[in-house]
Order: C-alpha cells, then structure tokens, then sequence
C-alpha cells in the first residue's frame, strides 16, 4: 500500500476528528521517522512531548517485551508487583505522598478534578454541590465533557452541552484576577505552568509563585497540569520547578511511558489523597503492571539521560540561533527549554504552509492557532540534529 492507499482508507472507516498532516509514518527511531514511501522526517512534535525519550527507546522497547511475557493486566480487583514500585519512585522523585493512576491527561485531569471538589466538601467545608473550580482562559486540559465546559475554544464545547456548571475562566498570567474570582465556595485554581495549546504561553516572572501564595492564603488547592509541560521539555523536571512552587497536586502524562503507552497521574499530599475510599473512582488499566514497568524505565531515562539538563541547554542554544535569523514574517519567539513558539506576524498568511514547507524538507512540526509554528523535539536530540533542524527551519522562515 502507498501513502494514498492509507490515507483513503484511514478517510473512508476512520472518524474524521483530525486533519492531519499527510504523511504516514511506519517506524521510528530516536528523533527519526519513516513514512511508508520511506522518506526520513526529523520529528519536532515528540508526539506533542510524549516521546520526549525519543521514538523506540531500546530501554522501553526491552522492559515492554519483558513485562508483556510475563504480565499484562490484572485490573485493580487484584494487586501487582509493578504498580507499588511505579507509585513509590515516582514519589520519590516528586517529592509527593501519594499518587493516582490513570491512563490519558484528560482522566488524570478528570480526577484531579474530582479530588479537589471532594477535598472542597470534607476539608474545606463548603455546602454540598456548591464547589467552584477556577481554570484559565487560553487552556487546555483534555476532550471530557468536564474538560471541555471550561475550555475557551468554542468549537471544543459546541454540540456536546449540557456542559459541567462550577467553572469559572480568568485571564491567564494575571494573579490579581485570581485574587478577585476566588470566593468562599472555590475549592481549587487548576493552571497549564507554560501553556501548550494555547501557543507555547511562559506567563510573566514570579506569576505561579504569586498564584500559590493567593491559594494558599485562601485555602485554595494550587492544581498544576503538568501533562505537556512536565518530565523534562522545560528544562527542569516540571515547569513549576522554574519559580520554586511546589502545587498541591500536579497531574502528568504523555511522556511517563516514553510513547510507549498511556500512563498518566495524579499526584498529592496525603491531605488531599486521602479524599479518594475505595470504590470512588479507579480504571480498569490504570496501574496496571504493563504500564507502570513501562513509566518506570521511562522515568529513570529521563533522569539517567539528563533530559532536562539537555532541554535546558539545547533549548538556550535554539533560541540563540532563531533569534539570529533574519525573517520577514516572525513576531516573536517564545519558549522555555526545548519547548519554542515562533509567532509568525498577521501578513505571514498562517503557520499551516511553514510546516507544510518543513516537511517537505523534512522537519516535521505543527501548527498551533493559526500563526504559531511549534518546535518540540524529543528531548534526546543532538546538538547535530539539531544544526540540521535548524537549517531547513532558516531556509522556511526566510521564503517568500
Ligand atoms: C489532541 C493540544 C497539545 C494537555 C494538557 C491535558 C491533556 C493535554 C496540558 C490531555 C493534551 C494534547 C492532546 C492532543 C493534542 C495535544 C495538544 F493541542 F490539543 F493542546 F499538546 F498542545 N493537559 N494535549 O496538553 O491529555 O487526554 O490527550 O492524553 O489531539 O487532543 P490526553
């Protein structure tokens, strides 16, 4: 079969809830990927930072074929001998009491949410049914019908209602705001630490120190989604780690399994875990042993490998050399680590045609809103790779 071939049948039997770019990919290794007509791409998406480790880590590839002859799932009827040692390192690692198993962002979300409304109830003591959760305009937490309630993108909630009541959106990067939407029945502040959807948003210097501190001062829960921003493409291990703030709860995802499959948590003091008694929520494959061998490799990796050292480093060079580029149609840049928005001016005519111009090239990046090309490659590339990333990104950004 040929690209063509894919893509007609992919078409005809399959949702059309994307519009992908088309290119069909068959394999994938480190930063590399293959399409079927076996043309080379240098991946700058990371599978929307997913594969931060790179395609295919033989670390991953090797713990998943071991733990796939051995055990798979059980479901959380039954304990395993791999889930306790996943919830424990990542404890560990975070510094947190305890965590949640899940497996997409948008259930880790989902419960992180659920959490803090219960904590709102029996800790707080706010009137039953009357908690109020407090996110930020230009997010993007996941495609639940709660999620999208409070997603600022029309056409996320349009068709799906009657939508979840008990949100309210304030204008992202602004504390004051916070301070002024909070009342007596506000239970939690939930916030992307840099913003991904939204275009690669690094909110202004001290704005999640100052938000923590107006939480805490009112007894509102400080829940970071640490699900793209996390596990290293900042430059540090959360992007929160950047203004020091330790959030009550945090919820990860994509890259704690490396790409390889979906994992995603949340994690807590024991203050507000302990809201959850067995029976109010669970997932037939969270936690399950499959996965959290899986999270486990793909945690040590991004430590032992220094990834976000290298995002750090990496990505300061990146922006150094973008911002040496002379183009007629960049605004600005913008970024942490290896995480960069390129802002493309209104006259530039959208961000679609750069990256249909970069795969050609192959580069292969992707669009956000209509005018932000966004750079995330896994974060084990090289300085190299890198250098011929950055060529073809010149050639593009300096076309007609
Ligand atoms: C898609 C966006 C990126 C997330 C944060 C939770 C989730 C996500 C901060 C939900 C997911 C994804 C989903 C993916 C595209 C992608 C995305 F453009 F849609 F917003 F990365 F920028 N919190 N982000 O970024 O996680 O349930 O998907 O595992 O196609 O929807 P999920």
């Amino acid at each position: 079969m040929t690209s063509k071939d894919f893509i007609e049948t992919e078409d005809k039997y399959g949702a059309h809830n994307y519009k992908p770019l088309d290119v069909v990919i068959t394999r994938g290794k480190g930063v590399w990927l293959e399409d079927v007509d076996g043309n080379k791409y240098m991946d700058f998406l990371a599978a929307y930072s997913a594969v931060n480790q790179g395609h295919c880590h033989p670390r991953l590839v090797e713990v998943m074929k071991e733990q796939a002859e051995k055990l798979t799932l059980t479901s959380r009827a039954f304990r395993n001998d791999q889930w306790p040692l996943l919830a424990k390192e990542l404890c560990e690692l975070t510094g947190y009491d305890m965590v949640l198993p899940m497996n997409s962002g948008a259930e880790a979300v989902e419960t992180a949410l659920k959490a803090v409304r219960k904590w709102g109830y029996q800790v707080k003591g706010v009137e039953k049914d009357k908690a109020e959760i407090i996110a930020c305009d230009g997010n993007f937490h996941g495609r639940t019908i709660t999620i999208v309630t409070f997603s600022p993108e029309e056409q996320y909630k349009d068709g799906f209602g009657p939508l979840t009541p008990g949100f309210k959106l304030i204008p992202y990067g602004d504390a004051d705001a916070l301070e002024k939407a909070i009342t007596p029945n506000t239970v939690a502040f939930l916030v992307e630490p840099i913003q991904g959807e939204g275009g690669v948003v690094v909110p202004p210097e001290g704005y999640l120190r100052k938000a923590k501190e107006i939480c805490e001062k009112n007894n509102v829960l400080f829940v970071a989604d640490e699900i793209q921003s996390g596990l290293g493409r900042t430059g540090k291990l959360f992007a929160c780690d950047h203004e020091g703030v330790k959030p009550d709860v945090i919820t990860i995802g994509k890259a704690l399994s490396g790409g390889f499959y979906p994992v995603s948590a949340m994690l807590a003091n024991k203050e507000v875990m302990s809201v959850f008694a067995p029976g109010d929520h669970g997932s037939t494959y969270g936690g399950n042993p499959l996965g959290s061998a899986i999270a486990r490799e793909a945690l040590k990796i991004i430590v032992e490998e220094k990834l976000p050292e290298r995002a750090a480093e990496l990505g300061e060079y990146v922006m150094s050399r973008l911002n040496k580029i002379k183009s007629p149609h960049v605004d600005f840049y913008r970024g942490k680590g290896l995480w960069i928005g390129i802002v493309l001016k209104d006259e530039a005519g959208g961000a679609r045609r750069f990256c249909e111009a970069l795969m050609k090239k192959g580069v292969l990046a992707k669009e956000t809103h209509w005018n932000i090309i966004r750079l995330a490659p896994p974060l084990v590339i090289s300085k190299e790779e890198i250098d011929w990333a950055l060529e073809r990104i010149e050639e593009v950004l300096t076309m007609e």
